[in-house]
């Protein structure tokens, strides 16, 4: 069974060689503390502080019981949960079973739910009573229709015991994992998610060789240890805050994460000074936040020694500001769900660290950044961002007609991504070409919402570009032609009964009389763009 694309033996064997890929499960950076380390503290929630032991048994348990109902490994699930420590110790139950999620984001709703499982067609969910869609039994009868394999469903905080998932993962009997199967570590973990610039969301296969050596790599050049404490303030299942390093190179690290719900400074800071937090990741709209608050008065704990930042453009303007302002060194992250991962090193000169991206994690990232012709840019010129290496994918899942032109014939992947590199290897970001909108770290795919406006009968065409916002970064701005007047709220209310998570929804819409057209006849998104920053 296939669902992924796999390297081609020769960069298989490199990878082998060069110690990257391990051929151990993903679960080994965790099954190392249980070995060594088992009462160190894994996770801080809530009022809650999770041993790796402890979390070792909720998993082990999971994964038994998942498998004694009938479950096998191969099989798929669907997994949306909260910032809380029931994530990881599902991650871990999951991989311990062989069985593969999609992790979703917890802001996600019918649509990109319905997506996942359409995709996957799993046959386990785990999901939350307290979102909106598992109020009721409605949308899960639903999923259950899409997978016809959908055969167990689960819920944290589900009142009946049976559903509940604190029932399932509560440790029963020894420690012994001889009954768990073995794991082929050159299969897929689980499903990232992509940002996405296509119609539906697509899913990233990541394999446990790709992911473990991301992460171990990660930890290392984050200088990671024991007494790392990392603050989990953006959405757990995010590829940056799971492996960049993350809570998974934390956990590889043998140190502590926090749980927190938000990155909402208040919050954030009194977490930090309770639990001695040494290091957060957060996306640049929350460091603006952040910021903001430091000036406002509010005490930012001594014990922070590290901010990375990443997902968006991040300001140069801000970025000089961190350490004055936050008292702590900064990182710049620059990554994607697919793979490529760069970072500023911590002993790089602050004009590097403020001013750049950071350089790729492994000397086998093939970092290509090319015209629009596909020719090779020097140093400093702006182009295109090409990759392929040790823990950069090879094909969307199931999506051969995107994976088409998502790489090209040597399986370098077209991150969409405009960049300048300079002659260290160390990357700017400095635009895109792929039709995304980058709304505070969190992406949209224009086509997705597009297709969603064009369903509304009122609309004759639509394009969603972004425009700059002080403190998004970017917000999204829907420009409509239309067949008969219609008000946002409509608009609004049309794409929200569709079950399109709300950071989708467009911040602005625009009616026109006329879309600008290209030469060839297509909507030209340049002028719509250069219109509105037209102040007329
Ligand atoms: C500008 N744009 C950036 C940056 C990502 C670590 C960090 C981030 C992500 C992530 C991730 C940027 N400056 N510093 O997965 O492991 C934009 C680019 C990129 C896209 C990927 C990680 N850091 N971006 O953001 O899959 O456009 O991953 O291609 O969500 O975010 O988005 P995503």
């Amino acid at each position: 069974m296939t669902d992924f694309t796999p390297w081609p033996d020769d960069l298989a064997q490199r990878y082998r060689q060069k110690g990257y890929w391990l051929d151990a499960p993903l679960t080994r950076g965790l099954d190392a503390q249980v070995r060594s380390r088992p009462e160190a503290c894994a996770i801080l929630c809530g009022a809650r502080a999770i041993s790796y032991g402890a979390l070792d048994r909720m998993a082990t348990a999971l994964a038994r019981r998942l498998l004694a109902r009938g479950l096998r490994p191969g099989d798929r699930a669907l997994v949306q949960l909260p910032n809380r420590a029931e994530f990881f110790v599902t991650f871990f139950a999951l991989l311990k079973a062989g069985i593969t999620p999609v992790n979703a984001l917890f802001s996600h709703r019918a649509l990109e739910l319905r997506a996942y499982a359409e995709q996957l067609q799993p046959g386990l969910l785990i999901a939350a009573r307290s979102h909106p869609l598992f109020r009721d039994d409605r949308f899960e009868t639903e999923l259950r229709e899409i997978s016809g394999r959908l055969d167990l469903c689960l819920f944290l905080d589900d009142p009946e015991p049976g559903r509940d998932l604190a029932a399932w993962i509560e440790p029963a009997g020894a420690p012994d994992e001889e009954d768990l199967p073995r794991i082929d570590s050159g299969a897929v973990a689980f499903f990232q998610l992509s940002g996405g610039s296509t119609g539906t969301p697509k899913l990233i296969p990541r394999t446990h060789n790709d992911y473990d050596y991301s992460i171990r790599a990660s930890a290392e050049i984050c200088a990671l240890s024991p007494r790392t404490c990392f603050l989990c303030a953006l959405p757990a299942p995010h590829n940056y805050v799971l492996s960049s390093p993350g809570a998974l190179g934390v956990f590889h690290a043998g140190g502590t994460v926090v749980m927190a719900a938000s990155p909402e400074p208040q919050l954030c800071f009194e977490l930090i000074a309770r639990y001695g937090v040494t290091m957060a990741a957060l996306v640049p709209s929350a460091v603006g936040l952040w910021l903001d608050a430091a000036r406002g008065g509010l005490a930012v704990p001594e014990s922070l020694e590290l901010l990375q930042v990443g997902g968006a453009s991040f300001a140069e303007a801000l970025a000089r500001q961190v350490p004055k302002v936050l008292g702590c060194a900064l990182q710049q992250v620059f990554g994607m769900a697919e793979g490529l991962v760069n970072y500023t090193r911590l002993d790089d000169p602050p004009e590097c660290v403020f001013t750049t991206q950071g350089r790729p994690i492994s000397p086998d990232d093939e970092v290509r950044v090319r015209d629009a012709e596909g020719r090779d840019c020097a140093p400093g010129v702006t182009g295109q961002l090409w990759v392929r290496g040790p823990y950069t994918f090879r094909g969307y899942f199931r999506s051969p007609a995107h994976n088409a032109t998502a790489f090209d014939a040597e399986g370098f992947y077209h991150s969409g991504d405009l960049v300048q590199r300079d002659a260290e290897g160390y990357l700017r970001v400095v635009g895109r070409v792929k039709d995304q909108i980058n709304r505070g770290g969190e992406k949209i795919a224009a086509e997705e919402i597009e297709g969603l406006l064009l369903r509304h009968p009122g609309v004759v065409q639509a394009a969603l570009v972004a425009e700059p916002d002080a403190r998004l970064g970017e917000r999204s701005c829907a420009f409509l032609v239309l067949r008969q007047p219609l008000r946002a709220v409509e608009l609004r209310r049309h794409l929200i009964a569709q079950g399109v998570a709300e950071y989708k929804l467009p911040d602005r819409f625009v009616f026109l009389e006329t879309m600008p057209l290209t030469p060839v006849g297509k909507i030209d998104k340049r002028a719509l763009r250069a219109a509105m920053l037209d102040p007329q």
